[in-house]
């Protein structure tokens, strides 16, 4: 992933198609630079974007830029930006062909979690994490008081987005949202984002010049779309302005007001690798990326034989949880808590959610992964498109081929697997597709 995670951050828009394991595999999979998670992505950027409408014709179609910029000053005085910030954000903006480009860009290949992971959770990132834990031990205890989210998960989302502000992106915001709102796909969510961008500009928290972010207009080291910005930025350090780009406290105390406005629960972490039995029931796992298809108190799980990664028994907690392998019953094995869920409002990926996890459990000592390091090829979406069709000629799903990975084509998988007699764990390889297309019949 463009590195991986940097990647995430330029990909803004394909966050919006995911809404499944798959499809964050198909997003993480882009090529290392493009995809970005959109929304807010990353914090932010990711969440905003998946929200946007549907994909309509771009104004580039009917109207020519200078005729439609001339429109969007109007229509920003309309809502009460003032002419300074009016004449000085808009006065030179030109569609950035770069932006197009990835906005367009459509990942050739899949990712596969753990190849995902290696990548976000380096040596160099987690050294990293755990000096930034100490740096700033003082202001991550006073966030965690004060919004009641750990200083390991903030440090965690600061490390996936921005590199722990290393890393924010060098596109001019103002301009890369001008030309996704002309040119891209979700004209109307981005010409939202791009008042919302002026709004900040004209109360004066970042200068026009020091306003970069991805190339999907995800902001600073939190990655936030303007909206989220608007929504949940705080002045931390309380100079006046909300500074994401320069500051840190405001950087992990907009992390944290964010986190916990959007549900976060203070008593709870948010899951655990867990090790599964021989034989396991792979039915019971969740296909679906918000998992919550297959709950069950760890009471349940505890009976089912699951047991901590360690071999310990699981918490005698009275909590609820799911199941998720995100590689398959060969990869390792998750239980996940509502916090997950909280994660993926950020960047809806279960990789990036169990990622965050992770990181965060290895910010605070733990080790690695207790599941053997299994690297699965990353697969073509071409081939998955093939697999769809097959499945589809067999009757075991129903919906377009699209060379996504989606709950319906994970249930698909999943039905094949159970009529022949494979662990039904919905996962999909290539020796899976082998085994379907070399099926007989249709
Ligand atoms: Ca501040």
């Amino acid at each position: 992933m463009q590195r991986i995670h940097r990647f995430w951050r330029r990909a803004g828009a394909s966050v919006v198609l995911l809404g499944s394991l798959s499809a964050c595999q198909a997003q993480e999979a882009a090529s290392p630079i493009a995809t970005a998670k959109p929304q807010q992505p990353a914090m932010s950027r990711t969440a905003a974007v998946s929200t946007a409408p549907p994909v309509t014709q771009p104004a580039s179609a009917t109207t020519p830029f200078p005729v439609w910029l001339e429109a969007l000053r109007a229509e920003a005085r309309r809502k009460g930006v003032s002419d300074g910030t009016v004449s000085l954000a808009l006065a030179e903006v030109a569609p950035i062909p770069r932006v197009i480009e990835l906005d367009q860009r459509q990942p050739e290949y899949t990712q596969t979690f753990r190849r995902y992971l290696d990548g976000v959770t380096s040596d160099a990132r987690i050294a990293n994490g755990k000096a930034m834990m100490q740096r700033h031990a003082a202001l991550l205890e006073a966030l965690e008081k004060e919004y009641g989210v750990p200083g390991r998960f903030l440090v965690a989302f600061w490390g996936l987005e921005s590199d722990f502000g290393r890393d924010i992106g060098s596109y001019p915001v103002v301009n890369a949202l001008a030309t996704l709102a002309y040119d891209g796909r979700r004209e109307a969510f981005f010409r939202d984002e791009l008042f919302k961008a002026l709004t900040i500009l004209d109360r004066g928290h970042i200068s026009f010049a020091k306003m970069k972010g991805s190339w999907a207009g995800a902001m600073g080291q939190t990655q936030f779309m303007p909206s989220t910005f608007l929504r949940y930025g705080v002045d931390e350090d309380r100079d006046g302005h909300v500074d994401i780009w320069g500051s840190v406290p405001d950087t992990l105390g907009s992390a944290a007001n964010y986190l916990k406005n959007i549900g976060w629960d203070a008593e709870r972490t948010w899951g655990r690798e867990v090790l599964l039995p021989h034989n396991f029931d792979a039915a019971l796992v969740s296909l679906d990326v918000d998992a919550k298809e297959t709950v069950k108190p760890l009471s349940e799980w505890s009976k089912l034989g699951i047991k901590r990664a360690d071999g310990g028994a699981l918490p005698a907690a009275e909590i609820t949880a799911s199941l998720i392998l995100p590689d398959g019953i060969k990869g390792p094995a998750f239980l996940v808590y509502d916090n997950y869920r909280v994660i993926l409002k950020f960047n809806r990926s279960v990789f990036y959610a169990v990622t965050i996890g992770h990181l965060a459990d290895r910010l605070a000592g733990a080790g690695t992964l207790a599941a053997p390091r299994v690297i699965f090829d990353p697969l073509r979406r071409d081939d998955i498109a093939t697999l769809q069709m097959k499945l589809a000629a067999l009757g075991f799903f129903k919906g377009t081929p699209d060379g996504v990975l989606g709950p319906a084509t994970r249930q698909a998988v999943r039905l094949f697997q159970k009529t022949t007699g494979l662990p039904p764990d919905g996962y999909v390889d290539a020796k899976l597709i082998s085994a379907v297309l070399a099926r007989p019949g249709a």
